[in-house]
């Protein structure tokens, strides 16, 4: 459940009714196995544009008040303030966006700290296998440890050189690039390393609990 009951309150909760009913529905689902090697996952189209998508909450969110908190199943429970995190080796990647409401955009150019890095500060645990992110808007989503601990995911502060804007989940925001971004956070405040996996905020509304865009895992 969110920390702030009061922002969850504020939510679309049409929006969020709309997107349930097509996950009942299977919106977009095409059935075709996606070939190796191909770019745009099946039932995606490319989109120039970047859309934005949240529950209609956009946090706003200070570098002064920005902090986050990796506790739950590590060695070593970290808080990083704006400063702590900005100190941390900065890390650049290009890569895909894939929606789930079927829209990608090609080569996006994400700079921030790798998820690779948090990994060795905070030493999960042998017990912890899955983690799940909160967010400023009460969000939250969940990823196998394995999905995070890959070589193109970070917890990104600017897109294409400039500050991640606040509607895109600015300061901070998770990428994840093999995984429907619905898996990626905006607006991340804490990650809970867990050893059983927990749902998150769309997983327990009928979204895939892995989303695989080739495999097309977007609803369960
Ligand atoms: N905190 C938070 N993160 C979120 C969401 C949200 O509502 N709140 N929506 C998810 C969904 S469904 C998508 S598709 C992407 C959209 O990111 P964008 O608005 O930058 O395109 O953010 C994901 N991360
Ligand atoms: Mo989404």
């Amino acid at each position: 459940m969110p920390d702030d009951p009061g922002l969850i309150g504020q939510i679309k909760q049409k929006l969020v009714e709309s997107k349930q009913r097509w996950a009942r529905e299977g919106r977009h689902l095409t059935g075709i196995q996606g070939e190796p090697g191909q770019r745009l996952p099946p039932g995606q189209r490319e989109v120039k544009n970047w859309p934005v998508l949240d529950l209609g909450v956009q946090p706003d969110i200070r570098p002064e008040t920005w902090h986050l908190r990796v506790d739950g199943l590590v060695e070593t429970p970290t808080v990083w303030k704006w400063d702590d995190f900005r100190a941390q080796p900065r890390f650049q990647d290009v890569s895909d966006i894939h929606c789930v409401t079927a829209w990608s955009r090609y080569e996006n150019l994400w700079e921030g700290v790798s998820a690779r890095h948090i990994l060795s500060v905070v030493k999960p645990k042998p017990e912890a296998r899955h983690i799940l992110f909160h967010s400023f808007d009460g969000y939250t989503t969940n990823l196998p440890l394995a999905a995070f601990d890959d070589d193109d995911v970070l917890l990104a502060d600017t897109w294409e050189g400039r500050p991640i804007t606040r509607e895109h989940g600015g300061p901070v925001r998770v990428v994840v690039p093999k995984l429907y971004f619905w898996k990626s956070a905006k607006w991340v405040n804490r990650m809970e390393f867990l050893a059983e996996d927990r749902p998150g905020f769309w997983e327990e509304r009928g979204y895939h609990n892995e989303g695989d865009p080739w495999k097309e895992q977007r609803y369960s």
